[in-house]
């Protein structure tokens, strides 16, 4: 990283906010970003203070009222192509920054979280190309007639505030189409993970955004830079990702000058595995959605329903694939799984670890910390863990845990399957294993939730809604459904 980092006192490298097109020196407190390997300082971290903030947002205001307002949707969707062709230019270096501060493997992190950050600028760049609105002709009485029709006008300024587990594909999920509806953007990224949005504001320059079009400011939630952001009167809707109890927190705050929130949300996702599905890839898929991304990943699969002629044959299998998995340098092709993303997370990981021991469940794989040499010894890791026999009522099976863990529980019919996967305050995605596909479509109807896949998971068409229901978020982004919430509709009527 060249101009994002610089030289703190401590000699230790600084990462800085960016605002108005620059990385401005800081003035308040920094704070420190570990890699979860190891436990070693990456760097320090520029915390915005509530005059940084607002400085951000008076950038991107004044950006809005500048050049940036006056682009037409081709040029954004060029920019947005060069935003793209930036992070792919850089690949390695986003690489490299989003496996330092999340510990994952470098395999993982190359084959969806920097392509997707790519992505979803070209994706976005196609939709605003498409985009059109309606129009109504009425009759009127002196038989003239009136011509209706709609326009859609940028929101203003959106506070985007992101969570740790995807950075970098999370942020552009929404300042992509945030960007290509002609709304300037401040980035709150998560404290754990402040890099790559830090890096992209270096792309969005070379790339030719206007200054204040993009802003990144760093800190954490509740008295820092994530609330005075959503607090802040100047930003006109707030797009989060993040955990159920903070997306409650930002509602509130959001309340105060009427501001729309599209939220994504936590999840206590269901997988449901039909005896007549293909057994192999039933197995595989549910390896992806329990361990990948060492389970932080919000539409993986926690719950894990299975009929009851294959159950036994399903929980050995599955556990002997997990047992498979391996620790090790992210860099490393071998690496299958990498550590959780803090050690305040392992520790809320090992306490439901705790809580399905003292409640009798059968541990099938795991249920504790892996013995690892000394170069990963100061790591945030466990053991990927399976267990059988808890009750529904169980927290380890109603609360969202976020780790590589599952319990495995059998069913007899449908409509029991489909009535624990409901069994649920989230509403996020769940993954029906089956050949019968008559079952699969009469099932995925009546699951209560945004995302249902059939026989995969995590496959995505970036076109389609994506969102969760009852607790597990509001709204749908995706295609036109972005669109929706980073425009405002308005009506013009013609009398003729
Ligand atoms: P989090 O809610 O703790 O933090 C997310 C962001 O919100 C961070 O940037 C944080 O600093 C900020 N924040 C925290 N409190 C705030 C406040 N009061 N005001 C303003 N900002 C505040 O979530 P996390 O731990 O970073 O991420 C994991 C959670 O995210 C899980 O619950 C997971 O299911 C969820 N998630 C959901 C989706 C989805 O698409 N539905 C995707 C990824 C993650
Ligand atoms: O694929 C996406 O667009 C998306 N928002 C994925 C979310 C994953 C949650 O961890």
């Amino acid at each position: 990283m060249t101009q994002a980092l610089t030289q703190s006192a401590t000699a230790t490298p600084l990462l800085s906010n960016f605002i108005g097109g620059r990385f401005v020196a800081p003035t308040g407190p920094t704070f420190e970003n570990r890699n979860p390997i190891n436990g070693e300082l990456v760097n320090l971290v520029a915390e915005a203070d509530a005059a940084a903030v607002d400085q951000a947002v008076a950038a991107a205001r004044q950006a809005l009222k500048g050049p940036w307002g006056k682009t037409s949707e081709q040029e954004r969707a060029a920019l947005l192509r060069k935003v793209a062709d930036g992070i792919m230019r850089r690949f390695d270096e986003f690489l490299a920054a989003e496996v330092r501060d999340t510990g994952k493997p470098a395999s993982l992190a190359s084959h969806i979280d920097i392509p997707r950050g790519a992505a979803n600028f070209n994706v976005f760049a196609d939709q605003i190309l498409t985009l059109s609105t309606e129009t109504f002709r009425m009759a009127t009485p002196d038989g003239k007639g009136a011509l209706n029709y709609a326009i859609r006008v940028p929101r203003g300024v959106i506070a985007v505030v992101c969570p740790w587990n995807l950075p970098l594909l999370l942020m552009t999920w929404k300042v992509a189409p945030a960007l290509a509806c002609g709304n300037t953007v401040v980035v709150k990224p998560s404290e754990e993970t402040p890099t790559t949005a830090t890096l992209l504001g270096e792309v969005m320059n070379e790339a030719g955004i206007p200054p204040g079009v993009y802003n990144v400011v760093h800190g954490f939630g509740p008295g820092s830079a994530g609330e005075f952001l959503t607090r802040h009167p100047g930003v006109d809707g707030i797009t989060f990702t993040g955990e159920t109890a903070t997306g409650t927190a930002i509602m509130k705050t959001a309340a105060d000058h009427v501001r729309p929130v599209s939220f994504e949300l936590g999840g206590k996702n269901a997988a449901v595995v039909f005896a007549d599905c293909d057994f192999d890839k039933a197995i595989e898929g549910t390896m992806r959605s329990v361990f990948a991304n060492c389970g932080q990943v919000c539409l993986g699969t926690e719950r894990v329903y299975v009929e009851r002629p294959i159950f036994d044959a399903f929980v050995e299998r599955l556990a002997s694939a997990a047992s498979q998995l391996k620790f090790g340098d992210p860099f490393d092709k071998a690496t299958t799984i990498g550590p959780l993303i803090s050690q305040e997370h392992r520790r809320k990981v090992l306490s439901y670890y705790d809580k399905a021991k003292s409640e009798g469940a059968r541990i099938v794989l795991g249920g504790g910390v892996p013995e690892l040499d000394g170069a990963f010894s100061g790591g945030s890791f466990v053991q990927p863990t399976i267990w059988t026999g808890l009750p529904e009522s169980s927290a380890v099976i109603r609360e969202e845990i976020f780790g590589p863990c599952c319990h495995i529980a059998p069913f007899d019919s449908e409509d029991e399957a489909i009535a624990l996967a409901n069994d649920s305050p989230y509403g996020l995605a769940t993954a029906i294993w089956t050949e019968n596909l008559t079952r699969a479509h009469r099932v995925a109807a009546q699951i209560d939730v945004g995302i249902t896949w059939v026989n995969s998971w995590f496959l995505r068409d970036l076109r389609t809604p994506f969102g969760g229901s009852k607790q597990s978020g509001i709204g749908r982004e995706g295609g036109v459904h972005s669109m929706e919430f980073y425009t405002e509709l308005r009506n013009v009527c013609i009398k003729l």
